[in-house]
């Protein structure tokens, strides 16, 4: 299967298995041994929070900063590897709990900046302009404890500071409608696309489009890419999936809604995303279940249906799509998709 699509993943998508409910049951896979994985599964480059590619940014001197981040480059570039974008990792630490950029705390909102700073120096130093903002516990869990007036203003002077300091750095908000918080600051990509307009730099802010994000919200994750599509907007996604309303299960693609996936994969053939240069992002976790040697099928069988469901768009008979809408007839339409789908 040939197609021009580039896919990429992160370190977090090769992972031990640990979640809430228990500890780790696979082995940790060291940094270098995902690095090859990477390049073997046919990917084509690795994203970063920034304390992936240099462990506690905000305690390293810039010149620490500069040769931990030079290394993580070379060890890519020695597999053919690009990295795609650094994201700044706000929720891990003890000044984040109750969010960084958003924090009602003047203290920790320093510390947010000041580290996102330093995230884009180590995204430049492995080679990438692209910056994406998760804003994990940029919400709240309890809708009194912040003014959400401030709280998305406050937002706002951060991607501002941020576009300040590199007048080249690109911003992708990855938006996210609730968990860890209860609800979430700029839950879909039209909030994300709202708050770039308002921008210092709005042609320097867009999005990236997680499907279990978008379904998470109630919505059509190819409808949300269509938006971000029809503004050149679309700077990245997290392909997965997702089988209802519960937890982010960041599923392998295609593998609880197959149409669904379908119907993304044909939004991005018909936005032309592929000729953008953009990645293909797989954020999937394996299965709790698998045990090591099988915990990559999560990444190969998304990449396998990816590329699958390409050569079925381009395959779908474009004369039956063009006779049913000219006659208004979609259940016609339904069933050819369906049965294309099926190989019928
Ligand atoms: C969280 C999520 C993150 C971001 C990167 O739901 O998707 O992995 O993609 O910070
Ligand atoms: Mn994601």
């Amino acid at each position: 299967m040939k197609s021009e699509y580039k896919f990429s993943f992160g370190p977090w998508n090769i992972h031990s298995g640990a979640d809430p409910f228990g500890p780790a049951v696979r082995k940790e896979v060291p940094f270098a041994r995902k690095v090859k994985l990477c390049r073997e599964l046919g990917f084509h480059a690795m994203q970063f929070h920034d304390d992936d590619a240099v462990p506690q940014p905000e305690n390293k001197t810039p010149a620490q900063l500069q040769r931990a981040a030079a290394k993580i480059r070379r060890i890519l570039e020695g597999e053919g590897l690009a990295a795609e974008f650094v994201a700044p990792r706000l929720w891990e630490h003890p000044l984040g709990i109750d969010g960084a950029y958003t924090s009602n705390d003047p203290k920790t909102r320093r510390w947010a900046n000041e580290r996102s700073l330093r995230a884009i120096d180590i995204a430049r130093a492995l080679g990438t302009k692209l910056i994406v903002l998760w804003l994990a516990r940029e919400g709240t869990y309890l809708r009194e404890s912040k003014n959400g007036i401030e709280s998305y203003q406050r937002l706002l002077e951060s991607i501002n500071h941020m576009l300040r300091y590199d007048p080249e750095i690109e911003i992708a908000v990855e938006p996210k409608p609730n968990e860890p918080t209860d609800h979430a600051y700029l839950p879909t990509i039209g909030h994300a696309l709202a708050m770039a307009s308002q921008t210092s730099d709005p042609s320097r802010v867009g999005g990236l489009i997680e499907t279990a994000h978008a379904m998470l919200a109630g919505l059509d994750p190819s409808d949300e890419m269509a938006f971000a599509l029809s503004m050149g907007k679309l700077w990245g996604v997290h392909l997965n999936d997702q089988n209802g309303l519960k937890f982010d299960e960041d599923k392998a693609f295609g593998m609880a809604n197959l149409r669904g996936a379908y119907n993304q994969v044909r939004i991005l053939e018909l936005g032309g995303y592929a000729a953008t240069g953009r990645y293909v992002g797989l954020d999937v976790k394996a299965l709790r279940t698998q045990k090591d040697k099988e915990a990559l099928r999560h990444l190969s069988n998304s990449r396998r249906i990816f590329l699958a469901l390409v050569e079925k768009v381009r395959t779908f008979d474009r004369k039956i799509e063009a006779q049913c809408v000219a006659r208004r007839d979609y259940e016609a339409l339904d069933l050819a998709v369906t049965e294309h789908l099926m190989g019928l």
